[in-house]
């Protein structure tokens, strides 16, 4: 396969995200089709259906390329040697419940060693109208303005993302921490969408964000943008398929919040 251009691939990726963020805007109000509860997550129908329009517009411009998302993976994009990562609605519960915080999240990831590795990645918040894109070894940038994580070093100034993921370890891990952190940080915050909580670090609206447990498709993009905005992502695969830890900031904060909580069972899965 030839190497993709990758501004067409951007143009591409961010065509997809605006078509599917229209989805989640004109149904955000309205009774959604629920395809699975569980305790703690929720998969809609909306969720296929805008996973479905994704791939169908980037397919229609790189039929070549394979998708893994959280809705259905190609078998070839395991082998490929380039994929999507789609998470569609990043967010869902929240979307679900009528609550206007969730994003879509869309990145290209290129073989790199034995795995592989963003090269393109666009977040989509609908609500607010918010995209944020970026392209490795280039500038993240937020509606077209690039973006700059912020230069707060003091942990009393810190406003530290947590997310609270799907199953025990993962929540147990976070609740200590939590616990750890909520006195030493000036806030703690937790909003239920991994890819728009590593854009806001990208955006320096938070200074640093941590989850265990979380899927491929919720950061792929997100991670990338943080890198490009000046950021540190760490992240570490944890026991199921596509499942990892991580730790993102504004690359001044990590080891001090670290240091802050009782062994940071958290930042320990992000395996630094
Ligand atoms: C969500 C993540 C969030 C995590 C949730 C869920 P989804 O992704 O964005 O950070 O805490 O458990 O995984 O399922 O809404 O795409």
């Amino acid at each position: 396969m030839p190497k993709p251009s990758l501004p067409k691939i951007l143009a591409a990726a961010t065509d997809a995200a605006r078509a599917a963020g229209a989805v989640m805007r004109a149904n955000l109000d309205r009774p959604k089709r629920v395809n699975e509860a569980h305790q703690h997550d929720i998969k809609l129908e909306l969720d296929v259906r805008c996973q479905r329009l994704i791939t169908r517009r980037l397919a229609g411009a790189f039929p070549e390329i394979p998708v893994l998302g959280e809705e259905g993976i190609d078998a070839a994009a395991e082998g490929a040697p380039a994929r999507w990562v789609v998470d569609p609605i990043d967010g869902t519960v929240n979307f679900a419940y009528g609550i206007p915080h969730a994003a879509v999240s869309i990145a290209l990831e290129v073989r790199h060693g034995r795995g592989f590795r963003s090269e393109v990645g666009v977040v989509y918040d609908p609500f607010m109208d918010e995209l944020w894109t970026a392209i490795r070894g280039k500038p993240a940038r937020l509606n077209g303005r690039r973006i700059h994580v912020s230069t707060r070093s003091r942990v009393d100034e810190a406003v530290v993302s947590l997310g609270f993921a799907k199953h025990d370890d993962s929540l147990n891990a976070v609740k200590a921490d939590f616990t750890d952190l909520t006195h030493h940080v000036r806030k703690l915050r937790v909003m239920g969408s991994a890819a728009l909580a590593l854009t806001y670090v990208a955006t320096g609206r938070f200074d640093a964000y941590v989850e265990a447990g979380v899927r491929l498709w919720d950061i792929a993009a997100g991670g990338l943008i943080v890198e490009c905005a000046g950021g540190e992502f760490w992240s570490h695969p944890l026991a199921g398929e596509h499942r990892y830890g991580l730790v993102a900031s504004n690359g001044l904060l990590r080891r001090k919040l670290m240091k802050c909580t009782s062994g940071g069972r958290s930042f320990q899965t992000a395996g630094h």
